[in-house]
């Protein structure tokens, strides 16, 4: 098949291109296709760059020395705190929490509603969660006596609307979802969630992995209570993380983890806890990743996201059609509503093998589970071969792994 001329959306993915360094390595003697966006994004230089001028400048602890280094690097840290904010249109700075990654805030929100779950409650997942979304809510019910509830979904891999609000009641106290599956890449209809869980008094905790990478979600517009982000998807480094709160529930949340900086006053008979966000930041956080995650998020506005969505939806296009014209072959989740990303299989192979042959044509592509086995379970299947593309990847890198995958078909079959 004939590539479209790269850039049809005034996008020039080979200029983007030379803003990563790593896109210019070969593996296995053949030019990197890096397509496994969906468990980790690259790094441009900024991003790099802006790492390696906190260590080799202004290194320091935060908000405890009145020394110059520490106030900088205090500065630069709140700065990013105040670029997370506007990115997610959080009403207060102090609603974004530095975290360690998306699960790290999923725990820290379980980990408190413990508090406000009787025997009996009900929390609600969606069939199509990543475990870091689902044990952590089992691990609540064990401990709380509240039940699970699943919303289902079709065999396009999108959720039934219909059966959510049947599940919906007094007894719901949380939902929880994610905007975009990282399986079948899925773009769940959100707002409805949110909106009919609130109908009945329930909060609702958006995870935002595979979406912020594609989109730039509106916390106020959304009317979200908690949303969750990791760095490392969205361009920025690994081990940091942020989760929104609104400020209501950040309050009457207790802390995660006990320690220093997280309290106001500590005697041995008594402490107090500080105020928002520090009461969630107890000891030395990844200060140089909150930093460099600021300004991956400064990069990716600069790219734009309406550009970035609109390119990465012909790559989606282009791919699946491709894709779907291999005999024996079939792609998980074909909703309308879908991010950049493709499951799929050959029939009578297993997804490992597959992976196995194109990595050695010097292609990355995740297989296996993908962390959502009861997706698998649905389908029937130990897992997929998934390839999840980002702005930075080309037509021409989509016309290599079909070559790829044919190839391995012709070995394996
Ligand atoms: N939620 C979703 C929807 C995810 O896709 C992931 C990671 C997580 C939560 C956990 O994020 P972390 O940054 O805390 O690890 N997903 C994947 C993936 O699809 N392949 O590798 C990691």
């Amino acid at each position: 098949m004939a590539s479209p001329i790269s850039g049809s959306t005034s996008f020039d993915p080979q200029h983007i291109r030379r803003d990563f360094p790593i896109l210019t390595r070969k593996v296995n003697g053949r030019p990197l296709v890096y397509f496994d966006n969906a468990a980790t994004s690259q790094t441009p230089q900024v991003v790099i760059d802006a790492i390696v001028d906190y260590y080799s400048r202004y290194n320091a602890n935060i908000h405890r020395g009145v020394h110059t280094l520490s106030q900088e690097a205090t500065d630069a840290y709140e700065q990013a705190r105040i670029k997370l904010q506007k990115h997610f249109n959080a009403a207060k700075s102090y609603e974004m929490i530095f975290t360690s990654g998306t699960t790290h805030g999923i725990n820290l929100v379980a980990s408190g509603f413990a508090e406000f779950l009787d025997q009996g409650d009900e929390i609600v997942v969606s069939a199509m969660e990543h475990h870091s979304n689902i044990v952590p809510w089992q691990m609540l019910c064990e401990k709380t006596g509240a039940v699970l509830r699943v919303i289902p979904m079709n065999e396009n891999g999108e959720l039934l609307v219909e059966e959510y609000e049947k599940i919906l009641s007094n007894r719901t106290k949380l939902v929880f979802c994610n905007h975009i599956s990282n399986a079948l890449g899925t773009v769940n209809p959100i707002a409805h969630i949110i909106d009919k869980a609130h109908q009945v008094g329930a909060a609702v905790l958006i995870d935002g992995a595979q979406a912020c990478p594609h989109l730039r979600p509106d916390v106020q517009a959304l009317d979200v209570d908690f949303y969750v982000a990791s760095a490392h998807k969205m361009c920025g480094p690994t081990g940091i993380g942020v989760l929104y709160g609104k400020e209501n529930w950040l309050k009457k949340l207790p802390p995660y983890q006990g320690g220093g900086e997280m309290i106001e006053e500590v005697t041995f008979e008594r402490t107090t806890y500080a105020g928002l966000p520090h009461k969630f930041e107890a000891g030395t956080p990844n200060i140089c990743g909150g930093i460099a995650f600021g300004v991956a998020v400064d990069y990716l506005n600069e790219i734009g996201f309406d550009r970035i969505v609109g390119y990465e939806g012909e790559l989606l296009e282009y791919a699946t059609k491709a894709l779907h014209e291999i005999d024996g072959l079939r792609i998980y989740g074909t909703s309308k509503h879908k991010a950049s990303v493709i499951s799929f299989n050959l029939k009578g192979v297993h997804p490992y093998d597959v992976g196995t042959i194109v990595d050695k044509l010097g292609i990355a592509v995740r297989t296996g589970h993908h962390c959502a086995q009861p997706v698998m379970d649905y389908y029937k299947i130990p897992g997929t071969v998934r390839a999840s593309f980002a702005f930075y990847n080309t037509f021409e890198e989509v016309d290599v792994l079909v070559e790829a995958v044919k190839k391995a078909q012709q070995m394996l079959t």
